[in-house]
């Protein structure tokens, strides 16, 4: 019998911290071996002049969810993990919504049912929490975290879904008792209601006026809120999709004060400004997203930021919607910016714009493309050991690049249900050709391997963030939060020392 199920064979194996020739040996979906000249397999990949890369992970993506204006995107669990797996992605984390009327189990279990029917790659799930009233912070919260939802996102704007400060803290205490990272979407809703308002009454309402009442300014102020108010409690915090320059110092800064803050971006901050929602009609409503794109000065500084590790995750922010009236125009030709859905698609070509545009145009070493993509989302959210990394005793989630394979984005060869995509025509350098998910090669000759249903569930650990032996124990935090999170109505400000005398370190995440 042959040692392994399958060997890829004489590729260049990066991991987020080296790049060496090596055969990789998987069994039973584990990786087993790497080394030169291991013997034969099953199946065997021929990976000369290839680069066997980490199967990505993308933390942020948005699949079957009624978005916070209450419109469901178009991809379901099969389109988008189908979309992820051709673009090189085998773990996907998108959000089971609660909406502030829903019950958080009920919302849980009937993602976990969509997900479990559809996906063909490893899924977990964060919870978005809507509404963190006694039952959510008491019972319910503690409940999903323990069933591996080891994080959740919350928001600062949109009328339906927006917490306030106090009902921030609220979640942050609970985090820290419970070992749960909170992700932050950080823009100031008075400031973007005030300006869109203003806006409307004037008559404008191009898709591009998003771009203006989603001023940079406002997502600064509300990063540097939820920054102090994480301090206050004394917990690692992440902000998500972080656009313009003013957030990223803000970010930078506070680290270098000892913050245990973390931050994501995403393609659309990398590839397209706000010029981009001032096109022909309304078709500036396909670049509409929050936080808008912003201007080449902003996109610098998220690449200096992905450099340094400010921003050390790289996400999708997949919130695919189709250019109709399910989507971006539900009023037609009379859909005013305020009304047309958020989000982009970029589930697919996540990874292949930054190897283009990152490796191979010389911004990035593969190294670090390695670990913005794959390592440092496994690393953050509870999965590492087990995926984002080419190691013995980890899945055997890898793709096969050919660095040297040029393609020319068109819509009509990727595999969600957008219809369009904001990088039509882009020439890319590189790309995945093979790519398997735990030993299971499911993506071959531009051709999908794999059953609907076949991904499992990743019942997540503790956030590296929260874990360090450094950083303050379970049992510390919980005894020093409990009391905050229960505490009545009177002089809670009284209370706050009782928060943890030390800040939780960092984890070691490898792009810094
Ligand atoms: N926030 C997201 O995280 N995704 C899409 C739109 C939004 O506001
Ligand atoms: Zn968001
Ligand atoms: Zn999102």
């Amino acid at each position: 019998m042959e040692e392994f199920d399958l060997v890829v064979r004489d590729g260049w194996v990066a991991t987020a911290s080296e790049v060496f020739a090596a055969d990789v040996g998987v069994r039973d979906g584990v990786i087993t071996a790497i080394a030169k000249g291991l013997l034969r397999a099953k199946r065997e990949i021929n990976a000369s002049e290839r680069w066997v890369l980490p199967g990505g992970i993308d933390s942020h993506c948005h699949v079957e969810q009624l978005s916070g204006m209450g419109i469901m995107c178009v991809d379901d669990f099969y389109s988008a993990t189908v979309a992820a797996a051709f673009g090189g992605t085998t773990t996907i984390i998108p959000f089971a919504a609660q909406h502030r009327e829903m019950k958080i189990p009920d919302v849980v279990a009937d993602y976990a049912k969509r997900a479990r029917e559809k996906a063909v790659i490893d899924y977990g799930f964060h919870l978005i929490l809507a509404n963190p009233d006694e039952t959510a912070l008491n019972i319910d919260l503690p409940a999903v975290i323990r069933e591996g939802i080891t994080s959740l996102k919350v928001y600062m704007t949109y009328d339906k879904l927006r917490l306030d400060d106090h009902q921030l803290l609220d979640v942050l205490a609970v985090a820290a008792s419970e070992q749960a990272l909170v992700m932050v979407h950080a823009e100031n809703h008075d400031i973007i209601r005030w300006l869109a308002n203003r806006l409307l009454a004037r008559g404008h309402k191009a898709p591009k006026f998003h771009a203006v009442a989603h001023d940079p300014i406002a997502e600064g102020e509300a990063t540097n809120r939820a920054i102090a108010l994480s301090r206050l409690i004394g917990v690692p915090l992440l902000i998500v999709h972080v656009s313009a320059r003013e957030a990223i110092e803000t970010i930078r800064n506070a680290k270098q004060r000892g913050a245990a803050v973390y931050a994501e971006t995403c393609p659309q901050y990398l590839f397209l400004t706000a010029d981009d929602l001032d096109r022909n009609g309304l078709e500036g409503a396909m670049y509409c997203c929050s936080p808008p794109p912003r201007d080449k000065d902003s996109q610098d500084a998220v690449w200096a930021g992905l450099k340094d590790g400010t921003l050390p995750i790289f996400s999708s922010d997949h919130a695919p919607y189709r250019f109709d009236k399910t989507g971006k125009l539900p009023k037609g030709d009379a859909t005013t910016f305020k009304e047309m859905a958020n989000g982009l698609p970029g589930i697919e070509l996540r990874m292949p714009l930054l190897f283009s545009e990152g490796v191979m145009a010389g911004r990035l070493s593969l190294q670090e493309f390695v670990a913005l993509t794959s390592t440092n989302h496994a690393s953050m959210y509870g999965l590492t050991g087990r995926k984002g990394a080419i190691t013995i005793g980890a899945d055997a989630d890898f793709a096969v690049w050919n660095p040297n394979r040029e393609v020319t984005v068109t819509a009509s060869m990727l595999h969600d249900n957008t219809g369009y995509t904001p990088y039509e025509g882009r020439k890319l350098k590189g790309w995945p050709e093979i790519v398997v998910s735990r030993g299971r090669v499911v993506v071959e000759n531009n051709t999908l391997h794999a059953e609907r249903g076949s991904g499992q569930f990743l019942k997540r650990g503790t956030s590296d963030a929260l874990s360090s032996p450094e950083g303050i124990s379970v049992a510390e935090a919980r005894e020093a939060l409990r009391g905050l999170v229960d505490v009545g109505m009177e002089d809670e400000r009284s209370q706050t020392s009782l928060r943890p005398r030390r800040s939780p370190t960092r984890p070691t995440l490898t792009c810094r």
